[in-house]
């Protein structure tokens, strides 16, 4: 018979929020609800992203982002989502996203708060009309200035600044995965309740059995990137026994990386003349997902410094990225310092 006096504990996000809010004081309840608020945004955009085909919202709308990507339709509901449940809170002081040139102030009308959203709402769109799992990245600061008007050099600071950061995953189930500077928990979406339950607690990235990245970019790679591929694929002394996965969506890659142990990377490579450093953001992409990974025991580069450790010099501002095992990820620093030359 079931023991149905010790029932195993239901943990939500808010419990498990609450119960790290118990052990770390300084974490404060405003950062709870924050938390909460990107949680239930992941439930609402992960209502349409499961009907994408049903919902009329596949395809392009004719619009083009500061990217100069055309915005799909799911973008645009993923970014309104986001916006329109944490910019009245009275939480934030402002918000930055991939979808908008400049960074949104919270609206007169709203209460102004202590922290700062950055965050790609649908990264990975493209890949919503061919079914393909798709993500939201967010990212959380404290604001620079004690009042007044948010300035966009607020948001320039480095990941390590960062109080908590995270991704929602809209795969075969939906999570919802994040730190707060005490470790990386994953929460898996039970359609059955609306709620996210604990199901990953203290995430640690295993031994490595994958690597992903875009092999058909590897001509227009550096030398030291190219030794690092065949390093990886087991030549000439290198790791044996990786696997290549490549979904072609950045959170998808990076989540399998952290659960199933191993790297993803998107190099700085000469295809676009005018995105020299590659096509990941480091704002809103790259620096949330490096603490992530250096929480659960990896680490992220941008191939000669920790990413963690880049300060933005503007919102959108591009950065090649290698990210994961932490071993995998320092080889490549050695490769690059030793065969591309100083910077
Ligand atoms: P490529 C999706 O468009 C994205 O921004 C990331 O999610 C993903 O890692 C990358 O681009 C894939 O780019 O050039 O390999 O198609």
């Amino acid at each position: 018979m079931p023991d149905h006096a010790d029932p195993s504990p239901i943990i939500t996000i808010e419990r498990h929020i609450l119960d790290e809010q118990a052990v770390h004081p300084e974490a404060t309840g405003i950062l709870t609800n924050i938390l909460y608020d990107l949680a239930l945004a992941g439930k609402v955009i992960a209502s349409k992203t499961t009907r994408a085909g049903l919902a009329e919202i596949l395809g392009r709308t004719e619009d083009v982002n500061v990217q100069g990507e055309t915005v799909m339709k799911l973008d645009r509901f993923a970014d309104l989502t986001v916006t329109r449940l944490t910019d009245h809170t009275g939480r934030l002081a402002g918000l930055a996203s991939e979808e908008n040139a400049s960074f949104l102030p919270i609206p007169a009308q709203y209460p102004m708060g202590k922290y700062l959203l950055v965050f790609d709402p649908l990264d990975g769109s493209s890949n919503v009309d061919f079914n393909m799992p798709v993500g939201t990245i967010f990212g959380i600061y404290h604001r620079l200035k004690d009042g007044g008007p948010v300035t966009e050099d607020e948001f320039l600071q480095p990941g390590r600044d960062l109080v908590a950061a995270g991704y929602i995953a809209y795969g075969t189930s939906t999570m919802f995965v994040y730190t707060a500077g005490h470790g990386v928990h994953g929460f898996t979406l039970d359609p059955a309740v609306g709620e996210f339950l604990l199901s990953h607690p203290n995430i640690r990235i295993p031994r490595p059995k994958y690597f992903s990245v875009n092999l058909g970019y590897q001509t227009y790679w550096s030398l030291g990137v190219r030794r690092y591929t065949e390093y990886l694929q087991g030549r000439e002394g290198g790791v044996k026994g990786l696997s290549l996965r490549y979904i072609g969506t950045l959170v998808s890659d990076f989540h399998r990386n952290l659960l199933a142990g191993g790297v993803f990377y998107y190099p700085a490579d000469s295809k676009d003349p005018k995105a020299p450093s590659g096509k990941l953001r480091l704002l809103y992409e790259a620096a949330p997902l490096a603490l992530i990974a250096e929480q659960a025991g990896g680490y992220a580069s941008n191939g000669r410094k920790p990413i963690l450790d880049v300060t933005p010099a503007s919102l959108h501002q591009r950065t090649p990225l290698f990210i994961g095992d932490r071993e995998l990820v320092s080889k490549v620093e050695e490769l690059i310092r030793g065969l591309d030359g100083a910077e």
